[in-house]
């Protein structure tokens, strides 16, 4: 039986060569790929974190940790992903404008796929209008955006936006994560859900898309002329605000059986080449925001930089247990 304690040993001190043998041989003896991932190296990179907060790691030890992380991935990835069959979905995925953080992102990304969606990967420093565009070209039920810096969490909250005004926003479901998001930040920008792993994340997945294809409640256009309860007009809570008013209804009547609102999975052409990630160009947002950009990454800079200090009173709260961005 292969240790497997050099795998951690090997993410931490940024041993790339150590990391693919250990992994390779891993394999072979037949360990689950994401045993490896779980229970090895996402731990090591948390490790990390809390090394470079206490500043016994900088940038260069980091760079090297994320480089045997990859190395290892490379070996782990294509076994995390599912072949053929329909999309349980369409994901558009990347890590938010601003931010350059990845690792994360891709674990999500690999399992979404291993769980039989198909993906679109757009990388990272992904612009609101890059989603958006995305979305259209592929036809996609689901977004999924992650965010590692506190300072790049309102670029999440700007692509809800933009999808809104794209006149997108309702044909897709809205995930969020990374290690500072939280389900009350979910709730405050109005995204659909929050996961805090790579593992919730396809969980949550599975459950957004089985509620989209349940018997959907009428489209608000549809709707016939106001069905008499008078509850309808009622303007519920803030997450009912996301389904069609009309929803509400059938807690006083049974629902009617309407046509989908949502296209059936399959019809998507596109889907099968999004299985394989393309990246999508985005130099459009790089050249459309650089000033944001620089914006993103200096209080983050001098976050890293400044020892401990009190959250930013923008910065969202974590809910009590959750993990800290730096991670136990
Ligand atoms: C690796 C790393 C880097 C690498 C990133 C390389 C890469 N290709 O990703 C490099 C060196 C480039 C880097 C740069 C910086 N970093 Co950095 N980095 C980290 C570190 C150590 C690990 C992050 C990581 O990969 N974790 C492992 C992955 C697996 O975890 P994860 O990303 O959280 O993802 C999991 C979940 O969150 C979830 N998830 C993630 N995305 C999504 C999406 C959805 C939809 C769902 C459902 C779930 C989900 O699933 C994942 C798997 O389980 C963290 C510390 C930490 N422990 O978080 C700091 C950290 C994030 N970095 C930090 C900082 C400050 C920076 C810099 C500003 C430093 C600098 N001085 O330049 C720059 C910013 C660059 C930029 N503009 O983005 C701070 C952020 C502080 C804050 N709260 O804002 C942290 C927390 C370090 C610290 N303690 O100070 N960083």
């Amino acid at each position: 039986m292969v240790d497997l304690k050099p795998l951690y040993e090997a993410v931490l001190t940024g041993e790339d060569q150590t990391a693919r043998t250990v992994t390779a041989n891993a394999l072979q003896e037949g360990i689950e790929p994401i045993t490896l991932v779980n229970q090895y190296m996402v731990p090591a990179m948390d490790e990390v974190g809390r090394r470079f907060e206490r500043q016994d790691y900088f940038l260069p030890e980091m760079f090297l940790s994320v480089r045997a992380m990859k190395a290892a991935m490379e070996l782990i990835r294509p076994l995390l992903t599912a072949k053929g069959a329909e999309p349980a979905g369409r994901v558009v995925i990347g890590t938010v404008r601003g931010d350059q953080h990845d690792i994360g992102k891709n674990l999500v990304a690999a399992l979404l796929e291993g769980g039989g969606f198909a993906v679109t990967d757009l990388g990272v420093n992904v612009s609101p209008e890059l989603f958006v565009n995305a979305v259209k070209e592929a036809n996609a039920n689901l977004v999924a955006m992650s965010a590692l810096l506190t300072t790049t969490m309102p670029a999440m909250k700007d692509t809800v936006e933009a999808l809104k005004e794209a006149g997108v926003r309702e044909r897709v479901k809205i995930l969020i994560g990374g290690a500072p998001v939280t389900q009350r930040y979910a709730d405050e920008i109005g995204a659909d859900g929050y996961g805090e792993s790579a593992p919730a994340a396809v969980s949550l997945a599975k459950a957004q898309m089985a509620k989209a294809q349940a018997p959907p409640a009428p489209a608000p256009a549809a709707a016939p002329p106001a069905p008499k309860p008078v509850k309808a007009a009622k303007p519920a809570k803030k997450a009912a605000a996301e389904k069609p008013a009309a929803a509400k209804a059938p807690v006083a009547k049974p629902p009617p059986p309407p046509p989908p609102v949502r296209k059936p999975v399959k019809k998507a052409a596109p889907a099968k080449k999004a299985a394989t990630r393309k990246p999508v160009p985005k130099k459009a947002v790089a050249k459309k925001r650089p000033a944001r950009k620089a914006v993103a990454k200096k209080p983050a800079v001098k976050k890293a930089t400044a020892k401990k200090r009190p959250a930013k009173k923008a910065a969202p709260k974590r809910p009590a247990g959750k993990r800290r961005a730096g991670r136990k």
